[in-house]
């Protein structure tokens, strides 16, 4: 008795797919994929443009922080522009895994400024700011803070 009916079904044109069906549905799928494909592109140029804001966020930060912890009349903290030579300035500029070998060059740069008595008197404000000079990635971020002095 089922065999009969499954006989009735295809003899009313329901036995599968036409080439043309097939070959659509082929096109929709391609179509979806080359759009996922662009997609996780870009993702994945957007994820490593925010790497490297992070990457020189970080140094900046730590930077500021190091200087804010000396004490208020450190050398370290007389009142001027303080652009640092690239083979001491404590970054790996050429991220080979070695920090300030001799004659280290690189597209990462660290430089901070410091002014005295600003915004009031008795405070310093220290800006920090680092680099990255490389031809894809070029950034530059700017963290500030003020230190004030403690009677
Ligand atoms: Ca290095
Ligand atoms: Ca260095």
């Amino acid at each position: 008795m089922k065999a009969i009916n499954l006989k009735k079904h295809a003899a009313e044109g329901n036995a599968g797919f036409s080439l043309l069906e097939v070959m659509a549905a082929m096109a929709i799928f391609f179509l979806g994929i080359l759009a996922i494909m662009v997609l996780q592109s870009s993702s994945i140029r957007g994820n490593s443009r925010a790497r490297g804001v992070t990457d020189i966020s970080v140094l900046a930060s730590d930077r500021l922080e190091k200087l804010i912890a000396l004490p208020f009349d450190d050398p370290g903290l007389l009142p001027g522009n303080f652009p640092q030579p690239q083979a001491a300035d404590g970054l790996d500029n050429n991220y080979d895994g070695e920090f300030d070998e001799d004659g280290e060059v690189g597209a990462l740069s660290i430089e901070w400024s410091i002014v005295d008595d600003w915004p009031i008197r008795n405070v310093k404000t220290i800006t920090v700011t680092v680099t990255n000079d490389h031809p894809d990635v070029e950034r530059e971020f700017t963290v500030q803070n003020t230190k004030p002095q403690i009677l």
